[in-house]
C-alpha cells in the first residue's frame, strides 16, 4: 500500500499572498487562510498538507537573521513528522533565505522547496498557482518510500534549481531566478523531468544536524572604478566588523593600488576573513589568473570560487557563527558544504 507523503507548507509572506492596500495602492502581505481559499486545487494533490504561517507575514525585504531562525525552527521541530517542506517566500530575498536554510540543515534527507510568485494569487494572470502546486508535487516525490529531492531547492516558472545557486535576475518576468553556475534539478513540462545526476546525494546513515548561529557582523564591498581610499579605510577599520566580502571584477580582480592591498592585508592580519566573490553572474573567482588578483591571494583572501553573492553572505554568517580560527574558516569556506560551489 502506498502511503501519501506528509507535506508541511510554511507561509512567510511575499507577493504570492499579497493584496492592495486601498490607501496607498501598495502591495502588502496578507492572511494565510485567505491565500489557501484561493487554491482549492491543493486538496486534489496526492499528499497530506498541513500549513503553518509566520505570525505576521512579511515582504521578504524585511527578512533578517532572527526570521531565518524562526523559519529554521519551524522546519526543525517538524522534521521527523513530515516527508517534505514547501516554503512560501517573497522573491526579493528568497535566494538569501534559501541559501541560509541550506547551511542550517546539515545531512538533510528531505526536500525543502522554496517558491513564491511575481503576481498575487488572487490576480487573474497569477504565476502563483503553478509555482505552488508543482513545488508541493516536487516535495512529495518519492521512490521506494524515500524522498527523491534531499536538498534545499527553489521552484519558479517550470524549473527546480538548487537554492543556494540561485539569484533573482528579473523584477518583471515570471522567470525571475537563474542558477548561472549549476544546471536545473527538475524541469516541469507535460511530465516532471528529474535530472538525477545533478541531485545532491544523501547519506541516510548520518543524522541531520541543525545549525542556528548566524553572525551578521559582516559587510559587503562592491568594487567600482574610482573606489575611494578614505571611505574604504573608514569602513574596514570599524571594530564591529567580523567578516568582509569583496565583490570583485571578472575572475576576482581588483585595483592593484598599494593602499587597497594594504587595507585588505591589514584586515586579514587582524584575524578578519575577507572573501572574494565575483560581480559576474556566471563564472568563478580564480585568484592568480590575472596580475590584478595575485596580491589578494598572497595576503590570504578567501576564494568564493563560483558561489553566488547570496550564498556567500549566508555562508560567511554561518561560519562566523561557528567560531572557527581564521585558517580553519578559510579552508572550510573554500570547500563546498551544501553544493553551493564547484569543487575545483
Ligand atoms: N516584494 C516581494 C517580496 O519579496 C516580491 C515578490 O514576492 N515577488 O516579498
Amino acid at each position: 500500500m502506498n502511503i501519501a507523503p506528509n507535506i508541511l507548507l510554511i507561509y512567510t509572506g511575499g507577493t504570492i499572498g499579497m493584496i492592495k492596500n486601498f490607501e496607498t495602492g501598495a502591495l502588502i502581505a496578507f492572511d494565510f487562510d485567505e491565500l489557501l481559499l484561493k487554491i482549492p486545487e491543493l486538496k486534489q494533490l496526492d499528499c497530506n498538507i498541513d500549513t503553518i504561517s509566520f505570525k505576521s507575514p512579511i515582504d521578504s525585504s524585511d527578512m533578517n537573521v532572527a526570521r531565518w531562525q524562526e523559519l529554521g525552527d519551524m522546519i526543525n521541530s517538524a522534521y521527523e513528522k513530515y516527508d517534505g517542506f514547501v516554503v512560501l517566500h517573497g522573491s526579493d530575498t528568497m535566494s538569501y533565505t534559501a541559501s541560509a536554510v541550506s547551511f542550517m540543515f546539515e545531512n538533510l534527507a528531505k526536500p525543502i522547496i522554496f517558491t513564491g510568485s511575481q503576481l498575487p494569487i488572487g490576480d487573474l494572470r497569477t504565476d502563483a498557482k503553478e509555482n505552488l502546486i508543482t513545488a508541493v508535487q516536487i516535495a512529495a516525490l518519492q521512490e521506494k518510500g524515500k524522498s527523491v529531492i534531499t536538498e534545499v531547492g527553489l521552484y519558479f516558472e517550470y524549473k527546480l534549481l538548487r537554492a543556494n545557486r540561485t539569484t533573482k535576475i528579473n523584477a518583471e518576468h515570471f522567470e525571475a531566478f537563474q542558477s548561472p553556475n549549476y544546471p536545473p534539478l527538475v524541469a516541469s513540462g507535460v511530465h516532471l523531468k528529474i535530472y538525477k545526476s545533478f541531485l545532491r546525494p544523501v547519506n541516510r546513515r548520518k543524522k541531520m544536524v541543525y545549525h542556528t548561529h548566524f553572525d551578521n557582523n559582516i559587510v559587503i564591498v562592491k568594487m567600482f572604478p574610482g573606489i575611494n581610499e578614505r571611505i574604504l579605510r573608514h569602513i574596514f577599520s570599524s571594530d564591529a566588523i567580523k567578516g568582509i566580502i569583496i565583490e570583485t571584477y571578472g575572475a576576482g580582480n581588483t585595483t592593484t593600488k598599494e593602499w587597497f592591498i594594504d587595507i585588505i592585508s591589514n584586515t586579514i592580519k587582524k584575524g578578519i576573513p575577507v572573501v572574494n566573490v565575483t560581480q559576474c553572474a556566471g563564472g568563478s573567482v580564480e585568484m592568480g589568473k590575472y596580475d590584478t588578483s595575485v596580491a589578494l591571494k598572497k595576503v590570504g583572501v578567501i576564494s568564493g570560487k563560483d558561489i553566488t553573492t547570496e550564498a556567500a553572505i549566508a555562508k560567511l554568517m554561518y561560519l562566523l557563527g561557528e567560531n572557527l580560527p581564521l585558517k580553519v574558516l578559510k579552508t572550510i569556506y573554500e570547500t563546498s558544504l551544501r553544493g553551493e560551489m564547484s569543487e575545483n
